[in-house]
């Protein structure tokens, strides 16, 4: 018997809703599945690129060794996410920013369909897959204007080899943008986590500090994650099907 709305979630959660200001939300490649967006872990094909593990095609020794073979990888995500539009979990998470005064959006997801939804302030922890930035003079460029998605692309403004303006494996976050989430998380009332594994750090860090400064944490993910016992609530199921129903 499908649980409705009034099973899903228990009266504390709705309270709560109800009542909070201050939210964080923490996304991974699971709210953008729904999208058509392959998720690492959840059994889409992009965890393995030309034989090589997702942490080994997107760290930061494979850009040392040979960058050519990092574009081609993120070229052909870029070809993949063209057409993908966000789902009703990104657009409940764009309706929650006029919902709660203090709302805090962080992801991990590069896939900038959050934005394509409305959200305005998005702490992307590990960058995003439509910017690339000069390894020589560091000059960020939105890769929407680039004309070839073939290469290595070349700085606007010095002609230097450009990289992916993401996050890889063994490399640090942005500077300011973990610290930023963190206290976002320290300060928080609700913090939901949806569509993620939990499993890549310092993110998945994010909801531990929540939950250590007393926030209520909300697990939304049809699979269990390291997080779920650590949870006050989880809800099961695909974040597109439930998040709307929360409001
Ligand atoms: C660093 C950008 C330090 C690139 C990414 C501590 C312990 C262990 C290891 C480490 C540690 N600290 C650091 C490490 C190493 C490493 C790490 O965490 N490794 C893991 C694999 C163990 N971390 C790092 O390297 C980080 N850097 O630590 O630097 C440092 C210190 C000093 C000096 C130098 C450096 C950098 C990590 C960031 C890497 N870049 N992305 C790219 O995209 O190519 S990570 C990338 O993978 C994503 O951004 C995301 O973070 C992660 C994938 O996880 P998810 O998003 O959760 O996706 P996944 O597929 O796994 O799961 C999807 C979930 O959704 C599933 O649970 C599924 O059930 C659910 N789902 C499916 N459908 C739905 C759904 N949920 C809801 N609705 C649905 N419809
Ligand atoms: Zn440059």
């Amino acid at each position: 018997m499908q649980a409705g709305p009034k099973q899903l979630f228990s009266e504390e959660l709705r309270g709560r809703f109800g009542e909070a200001n201050r939210v964080l939300v923490l996304t991974g490649a699971g709210v953008s599945a729904e999208s058509g967006v392959p998720t690492f872990r959840g059994g889409g094909a992009t965890g393995v690129w030309k034989g090589l593990p997702f942490e080994v095609i997107s760290s930061a020794g494979m850009l040392e060794r040979d960058l050519p073979a990092v574009w081609e990888w993120f070229h052909y995500r870029r070809g993949l996410l063209e057409a993908l539009k966000p789902n009703p979990a990104h657009e409940a998470i764009a309706r929650w920013q006029d919902r709660f005064g203090g709302l805090a959006l962080v992801t991990q997801n590069i896939d900038g369909l959050h934005q394509a939804a409305g959200s305005r302030e998005v702490i992307e922890l590990h960058g995003s897959i439509w910017r690339a930035r000069c390894v020589d003079c560091g000059a960020r460029h939105n890769l929407r204007e680039l004309r070839s998605d073939n290469g290595v692309p070349a700085c606007f403004d010095c002609g230097s080899s450009m990289r992916p303006d993401v996050v890889l494996f063994g490399e640090m976050l942005p500077l300011g943008a973990f610290e930023q989430a963190a206290a976002k998380a320290a300060s928080c009332e609700l913090c939901f986590v949806v569509g993620t594994s939990a499993v890549v750090y310092p993110a998945a860090s994010i909801p531990e500090i929540a939950r250590a400064t007393g926030a209520y944490v909300v697990e939304v993910n049809p699979e269990r994650t390291p997080l779920s016992d650590f949870s006050d609530e989880v809800l099961t199921g695909n974040a597109g099907e439930i998040l709307p129903l929360l409001g």
